[in-house]
C-alpha cells in the first residue's frame, strides 16, 4: 500500500464523503443540489455501505421493508417494491444500487479506496483528506458517513492463524457467496447476526456447533411475502406515515400502547404480550410505555419471553441455558428471527456454554475449551463490531492544534448533538454518538442529518460564513444530557454494544441518544432556528479584515 507522502492536494472540492451508504448516497444527492463539487470516497467496490458487508445467510433488515427505505423521493417511494414484509440483505443491496442509479450517484464515488487521514487546516479552513491510494483532496467540509457498525471485530483468541479450516466474519461475507454444504461449522456469538445466520446455516451444514457467552431475547419476525393490499395501503399514506415516523420515538411505526405494563391485569398484561408475540419483530417493545423504564414491567416482558423459549426448545437443558437472565429485555439491541429457537430441536445443532468456560485457544483442527477440544471446517465469527465509535476513532483525523479524534474521545465519544466534535471545525458525522442512531429507524435518522447538515452548509454558504464548530460548553452539555436519558432508563445496566462493553478496554459509556427520535429532531431544529445556537460560526475573510 503506498502511502501518501505529498500534501499536495490532487483534487480540490467543496466537500468529501466518507463512506458510500445509505447516508453518504442521500449526502452526495444533497450537497449536488447546491451545486457543492463533491467526492465520496467508498472502501468496498459497490454502494449500499451495511447491506454491502453483511452478507451472511440469512442477513435480513429488522425494520419492516415499507419503513426501511429513503423517503425524500416520492418517485422513489413509489415505483420501489419490496418483495417480503422484512427485506433480505440482496434485495436491500438491489434498493441501494437503484438508487445510486436513478440519481446517476456513482460518478462523483470512487470506490476500493479508504479515507485513511483528514486534517484541519486552521489557516484556510479547509480539510485535507487523505486516501490509502494516495489521493490527497482539499475539502472545506468533511462528512463522515461511515456508519454505525462498520468495523466488524474478531476476538483476539490464540493460535488464529493456526485453524486449518475456513474462517468467516459474518460483517465480510465473501461476495460470492459460501458454500456449507455437509461441512461442521462452529459459530461463535449470539447477537442479531447469528441469530439470523444459525437457523440458515443448519440447513445446510452437517454440524453445527453454537458457542454462545450470552443468551439474548429474540421475537420472531412473522417475515412472510408482501401483500399487494399492504404495500398499496401504505404507499397511498406514505407523506402521513413518514411524518408520524420522523416525530415517533424510534423512527419506526410500532402502533405503541401508550400505558404501563404494571397499570393493567395480569391477564390483560399476557394478552397484550401475546398480541405482540404473534404481531412479531420489534414492535414487542412497543407493547407498554415503560418496558425499557421500569424494572417490574421489563420483567414481565422478559418472563414472557423466556416462557416462549422454553416452549419452542424441547430439550430442557439447551432452553435453560438459550434463556436470558442477566440483562433486561430490549437494553441489548432486541432481535428478530425466523426459527431461531426451534434451529435447536434440529439434530445437526448443539449449544455450547462459554460464559463460565471460554474459548481459549483456535487450534489446527478447530478450537479448545479447556481440555475439550472441538474439530471444524469452517468458523463462523458472529461476534459483532467496534460500533459508533471504531471507524471514526481508526481514521488518522486531525482537528485544530493537531488533536486527533482518537486521543480526544479516549474516555468516550464527546459531540454536540452526534453532528459535530468541538476541536474539528467543518467536521459533520452522520448518525454519530450522541445521536439517535443505532436506535432508531438508521434511515429516518440519516435523511435528517443529511437535511440538517444541507440546510447548515447552505447557510454558511449564503453568509459567505466558512467555518463552523461545536462549542465545548455546548458539547459538555449535550454529554451530560446524553448520559442523563440514558441513566434514566434500564439500558446502562446491560453489557451491550451501546455501552462499549464488547470492546477489551473500550471506556463504558452510553452512546447513542435515547431521548426520542422526534425530541431529538426538534432539538435540531430549534438550534438551527437560533442561528445554530451552541456552535461558533466564522469566516477566515473576517479574521484576515480584523488583522
Ligand atoms: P453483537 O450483537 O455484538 O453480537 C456479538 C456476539 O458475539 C455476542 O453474542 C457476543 O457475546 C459474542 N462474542 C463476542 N466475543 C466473543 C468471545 N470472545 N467469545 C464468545 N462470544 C463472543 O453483533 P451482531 O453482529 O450480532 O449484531 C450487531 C448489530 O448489527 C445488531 O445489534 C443489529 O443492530 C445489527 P456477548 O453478548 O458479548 O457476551
Amino acid at each position: 500500500m503506498t502511502q501518501p507522502t505529498s500534501s499536495h492536494p490532487t483534487q480540490t472540492v467543496d466537500a468529501v464523503i466518507v463512506g458510500a451508504g445509505f447516508g453518504g448516497l442521500y449526502m452526495l444527492h444533497r450537497l449536488r443540489k447546491l451545486d457543492l463539487t463533491t467526492r465520496v470516497f467508498e472502501a468496498g467496490t459497490g454502494v449500499g455501505g451495511t447491506w454491502y458487508w453483511n452478507r451472511y445467510p440469512g442477513a435480513r433488515c429488522d425494520v419492516e421493508s415499507m419503513q426501511y427505505s429513503y423517503s425524500f423521493s416520492e418517485d422513489l417511494q413509489q415505483k420501489w417494491s419490496w418483495s417480503e414484509l422484512f427485506a433480505s440483505q440482496p434485495e436491500i443491496l438491489r434498493y441501494a444500487n437503484h438508487v445510486a442509479d436513478q440519481l446517476d450517484l456513482r460518478r462523483d464515488i470512487t470506490f476500493e479506496t479508504r479515507v485513511v487521514a483528514a486534517a484541519f487546516d486552521e489557516a484556510a479552513n479547509r480539510w485535507t483528506v487523505r486516501t490509502d491510494k494516495g489521493d490527497v483532496v482539499s475539502a472545506r467540509f468533511c462528512i463522515m458517513a461511515t456508519g454505525c457498525l462498520s468495523t466488524a471485530r474478531k476476538p483476539d483468541f490464540p493460535g488464529m492463524d493456526s485453524f486449518k479450516g475456513q474462517t468467516f466474519h459474518t460483517g465480510h461475507w465473501p461476495h460470492e457467496g459460501v458454500d456449507l454444504t455437509g461441512l461442521r461449522v462452529g459459530v461463535i456469538g449470539t447477537g442479531s447476526s447469528a441469530i439470523q445466520a444459525i437457523p440458515v446455516i443448519a440447513q445446510q451444514a452437517a454440524e453445527v456447533t453454537v458457542f454462545q457467552r450470552t443468551p439474548n431475547f429474540s421475537i420472531p419476525s412473522r417475515n412472510g411475502p408482501m401483500r399487494p393490499e399492504y404495500e398499496a395501503q401504505w404507499k397511498a399514506t406514505y407523506p402521513e406515515q413518514r411524518a408520524k415516523a420522523r416525530m415517533s420515538r424510534n423512527g419506526v411505526l410500532t402502533n405503541p400502547n401508550d400505558f404501563s405494563a404494571m397499570s393493567v391485569s395480569d391477564q390483560e398484561r399476557l394478552r397484550i404480550l401475546e398480541e405482540r408475540w404473534q404481531a412479531g419483530g420489534t414492535v414487542f417493545m412497543a407493547a407498554f410505555n415503560d418496558l425499557v423504564l421500569n424494572q417490574q414491567s421489563n420483567d414481565a416482558a422478559a418472563e414472557f419471553v423466556r416462557g416462549k423459549i422454553r416452549s419452542l426448545v424441547k430439550d430442557p437443558a439447551t432452553a435453560e441455558l438459550l434463556t436470558p437472565k442477566n440483562h433486561p429485555i430490549g437494553t441489548k439491541r432486541i432481535c428478530v428471527d425466523t426459527d431461531y429457537f426451534l434451529t435447536y430441536n434440529r439434530d445437526n445443532v448443539k449449544l455450547v456454554d462459554v460464559s463460565k468456560a471460554p474459548i481459549e485457544a483456535l487450534t489446527e483442527s478447530g478450537l479448545r475449551i479447556g481440555s475439550t477440544e472441538y474439530a471444524f471446517d469452517a468458523i463462523v465469527f458472529a461476534t459483532g463490531f467496534d460500533a459508533m465509535t471504531g471507524t471514526l476513532t481508526r481514521i488518522d483525523i486531525r482537528g485544530r492544534d493537531g488533536e486527533t479524534l482518537a486521543a480526544k474521545w479516549e474516555a468516550g465519544p464527546r459531540t454536540y448533538l452526534g453532528l459535530m466534535t468541538a476541536g474539528f471545525p467543518n467536521l459533520f458525522m452522520i448518525t454519530g454518538p450522541g445521536s439517535p442512531s443505532v436506535l432508531s429507524n438508521m434511515i429516518v435518522s440519516i435523511e435528517q442529518h443529511v437535511d440538517w447538515i444541507t440546510d447548515c452548509i447552505a447557510s454558511l454558504g449564503a453568509r459567505q460564513i466558512d467555518r463552523i464548530e461545536a462549542n465545548r460548553d455546548a458539547e459538555d452539555n449535550w454529554v451530560a444530557h446524553v448520559n442523563e436519558v440514558a441513566f434514566k432508563t434500564l439500558y446502562p445496566s446491560a453489557n451491550s454494544w451501546y455501552m462499549g462493553a464488547n470492546i477489551p478496554g473500550k471506556p463504558r459509556v452510553f452512546m447513542p441518544y435515547i431521548g426520542g427520535v422526534g425530541n431529538y429532531r426538534v432539538k435540531c431544529q430549534e438550534i438551527a432556528a437560533n442561528d445554530y445556537e451552541g456552535f461558533e460560526l466564522s469566516s477566515s475573510a473576517q479574521a484576515v479584515a480584523a488583522e
